[in-house]
Parts: C-alpha cells; sequence; structure tokens
C-alpha cells in the first residue's frame, strides 16, 4: 500500500554514438536491468541535427553546441525509456558525472570512459524532462506499459 503511494519516474537514457561503436550497449543497459528499473521503451536509431538541437535546447547558447550535436548525430545511438520510483536520481547516480575523470569508479561513465565529450550514455536530469525527452524520441505505440505475468502461460 505504501509503494503505490510513492511517484513512478520516467527517465529518458541513451547510449549515444561512441557507446554503440564501442559495444558497450549489452553493458549499459544490463547496468539499468540489474539495478531493477522497468525497461518501456528500446531503439537503435539514427537521429536528425534537429532532433538532436531541440533535444540539447537548454545548451543551445554553450561554446560546445555545434560539436555536440555533430557527436550525438554522428552515428546511430540506443534509445531508451525506463520506469520507476525515483528513476531519474538514480539513473543520474548510475552514469555518473559529466566528465568522466571525475564520474566514480562503480559509475557507468567512471568504469568506462574518459572524455566528456565522449561520455557514452545521456540521463535526463529531472522528471520533467524525462517525460518531455521520451516524449521526443519515441512514438505512443513504440512504449510499452508491463508488469510481470502473474500467471503461467501454459500448464
Ligand atoms: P547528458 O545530458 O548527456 O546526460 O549529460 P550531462 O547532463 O551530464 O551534461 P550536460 O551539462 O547536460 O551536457 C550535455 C553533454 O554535452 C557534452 N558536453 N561537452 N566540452 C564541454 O565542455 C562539454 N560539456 C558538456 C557532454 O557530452 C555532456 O554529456
Amino acid at each position: 500500500l505504501i509503494a503505490s503511494l510513492e511517484q513512478v519516474d520516467q527517465t529518458y537514457i541513451m547510449v549515444k554514438p561512441d557507446g554503440v561503436q564501442r559495444g558497450l550497449v549489452g553493458e549499459i543497459i544490463s547496468r539499468f536491468e540489474k539495478k531493477g528499473f522497468k525497461l518501456t521503451g528500446l531503439k537503435l536509431f539514427q537521429c536528425s541535427k534537429e532532433l538532436a538541437e531541440e533535444h540539447y535546447k537548454d545548451l543551445k547558447g554553450k561554446s560546445f553546441f555545434p560539436k555536440l550535436i555533430d557527436y550525438i548525430t554522428s552515428g546511430p545511438v540506443v534509445c531508451m525509456a525506463w520506469e520507476g520510483v525515483g528513476v531519474v536520481a538514480s539513473a543520474r547516480k548510475l552514469i555518473g558525472a559529466t566528465d568522466p575523470l571525475q564520474a566514480e569508479p562503480g559509475t557507468i561513465r567512471g568504469d568506462l570512459a574518459v572524455q566528456t565529450g565522449r561520455n557514452i550514455v545521456h540521463g535526463s536530469d529531472s522528471p520533467e524532462n524525462g517525460k518531455r525527452e521520451i516524449g521526443l524520441w519515441f512514438n505512443e505505440a513504440e512504449l510499452c506499459q508491463w508488469n510481470p505475468a502473474q500467471a503461467p502461460w501454459l500448464r
């Protein structure tokens, strides 16, 4: 009863092109699965410049913005929607600091990356942005709301 009162959030997680090219897709998905969050959307996708710019619109004024757009559009990314209580903040912890050299060992970036410009994974920074980004990257039909089966399928 208490658990049902807790807010279930959604976060948008994305394996960036360098993560895909380095063969880290399975490893990254695995970290979120093992933690216990629920996968509700998953696809390999080559994004347009327009979509990348919309996704990172809050960073539009930054000097690194054009290079960030080149980076994100340089090859396919793996788009994921994950759901759970506290999933936004927890995913940010699992991912680690933006600069992989500052990221703690045990985090995805801390274990697997060295450069900010090749930091292999994205995670939404608030529940509001989680919803916004999932809406940006997925169609409704690509998302699944599901629960573990309660009974055996066959007897
Ligand atoms: P993300 O959105 O990808 O999860 O990353 P974040 O919140 O940890 O970092 P944010 O400040 O939102 O920056 C987005 C991405 O832009 C690249 N970046 N490059 N050269 C630079 O100084 C610089 N700063 C940021 C990184 O790929 C970062 O993840």
